[in-house]
């Protein structure tokens, strides 16, 4: 893509003639936090902010960008971690913060559709009252927008039993470069007429198209439930009791791995909250299980508990009460953000087969080892899925920058030699663009370049994300393979 060109003083009075001059902005310090996300180091600056509230705005932004090759940036409530939302080449910051009404809760159909300003507690909450559910639960659940998780095709612990973002995605409303509004799917369960473009959507970090409705599924809200913890002398048994939980035919609603770094991060941060034989072993699992039959649900509670026993657990201790409960999911909803203020970090997101979590974090340590950089790694284990903070600590800058991508790079590959991908949820972004090719093949990375242009031929949206910039311009791979 050719360079863009800079917002000039007409577009900026054309974009204030279609919104309203309130709602368009250049002032500086409305800019500067939509420069940036929740991933470190990164800070771009939009040159101008929109605050659309209607399809027909958003429509009538796009085309002018469009037409003047401007890049816009769609944003949510910039919880990202892959730096999806940073502005690296300017132009126009496309808000959904006045896009936010829950347009309806259909009990008929237990069908929500939204707009993607919506906070995802605020939806969840709003069906809770009706008895129903809304499952994905990223971390940052109490302010991140579901226009948002469903760009990023969000995760979060309870995924594992009820699925990602994409699994409730019924149908979208958006609108593409051009202007064009597009309508897929539906309030409906079946629907394969033609190829699916609501999946296509769902997790294209704002590449395609900026997206304004989003019809959600529900499903009934599990009365129930019991939350465990279980401590393991060794990060390593903790990582190989996953599997053994899931062969005991019990799908619990969450199965995380905490590292002893990582929970004493989170009480660092907000005060002490685990039990101390939690938070002095060298790992743990929370795990929770849900359901609407409270007999039915001790069984799996029973068989759930004697499973991390069989695996080696130094004990199982149960929550006391649904506050306790929430108080253990405090910590660990803390975790990411604690690691992330000890100092400078990189973040992988990689996910394998469920069995394969003891060798991926064999395959972190076999790399970070001889470097001396540590790592603190925790996660969604249950789903195979770790959040590894590669962790600068006093390493100096020259060192970090030299060691640092090919560390990541090596840690990518055997990843992928697992049968395993770069991002199990928080996306490709900016940070992870150049990893793609150790995945991905040239066919599949040509047939994404292809979609790209399909639906933004000039390339303005979300411009520098997602794709690697150019073919095979890759850290080598031999270069990744001497240092492992
Ligand atoms: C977590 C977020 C960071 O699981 O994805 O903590
Ligand atoms: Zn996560």
């Amino acid at each position: 893509v050719a360079g863009f060109a800079r917002v000039e003083p007409e577009l900026v009075r054309a974009l204030e003639a279609a919104l309203g001059a309130a709602n368009v902005t250049t002032d500086r310090a409305v800019l500067e936090p939509l420069g940036r996300d929740e991933t470190e180091d990164l800070h771009g600056w939009p040159e101008v902010a929109c605050f659309p509230a209607t399809t027909e705005e958003v429509s009538a932004v796009l085309r002018l960008a469009n037409e003047a090759n401007v890049p816009i940036v769609p944003r949510a409530a910039g919880s990202g971690l892959s730096g999806g939302a940073v502005p690296v080449h300017g132009g126009i910051v496309l808000s959904v913060k006045r896009l936010d009404r829950i347009l309806e809760i259909d009990e008929e159909n237990l069908i929500a559709t939204v707009e993607p300003g919506v906070i995802t507690e605020k939806l969840q909450q709003a069906v809770e009252e009706k008895g129903l559910f809304y499952p994905p639960d990223p971390a940052s659940k109490s302010w991140c927008n579901l226009g948002g998780n469903v760009a990023e095709n969000a995760g979060g612990p309870r995924c594992v039993k009820y699925g990602v973002t994409k699994d409730y995605v019924l149908g979208l409303e958006a609108v593409l470069p051009s202007g064009e509004v597009v309508k897929t799917g539906g309030k409906l369960r079946k629907d394969v007429t033609g190829y699916d473009l609501t999946r296509l959507l769902v997790g294209s970090e704002g590449t395609l198209a900026f997206l304004t409705k989003i019809i959600l599924e529900l499903v009934p809200y599990p009365q129930e439930r019991r939350t465990l913890m279980a401590p393991f002398a060794s990060v390593r048994e903790a990582a190989a009791a996953v599997a053994r939980v899931f062969q005991a035919r019990v799908t619990p609603c969450a199965c995380e791995l905490l590292t002893k770094a990582a929970i004493a991060a989170a009480e660092t941060r907000i005060g002490p909250g685990f039990p101390p034989e939690v938070s002095g072993a060298e790992a743990c699992l929370l795990l929770e299980v849900d359901g609407s039959d409270a007999d039915a649900l001790e069984k799996d509670f029973l068989r759930v508990g004697e499973a991390c026993l069989a695996a080696g657990a130094q004990d199982v201790l149960v929550a006391q009460s649904p506050e306790r409960a929430r108080e253990l999911w405090r910590i660990r909803r803390t975790v990411g953000e604690a690691v992330k203020r000890l100092c400078r970090y990189r973040e992988l997101d990689v996910a394998v087969p469920r069995s394969r979590v003891p060798d991926a974090l064999d395959a972190v340590d076999s790399v970070l080892g001889p470097l001396g950089i540590r790592h603190i790694s925790y996660g969604h284990a249950g789903d195979g899925n770790l959040h590894v903070n590669i962790l600068k600590d006093a390493l100096p800058d020259a060192e970090w920058t030299e060691k640092l991508p090919r560390a990541c790079a090596a840690i990518i590959e055997k990843v992928v030699a697992l049968g395993g991908t770069i991002s199990g949820e928080h996306g490709i972004g900016l940070v992870q663009k150049d990893l793609m090719p150790l995945q991905l093949g040239a066919a599949e990375l040509r047939l994404m370049r292809e979609i790209k242009r399909v639906f933004d031929p000039r390339g303005i949206m979300n411009p520098g994300k997602l794709l690697p910039d150019g073919e095979g311009r890759l850290i080598a791979r031999d270069l990744t393979r001497r240092i492992c």
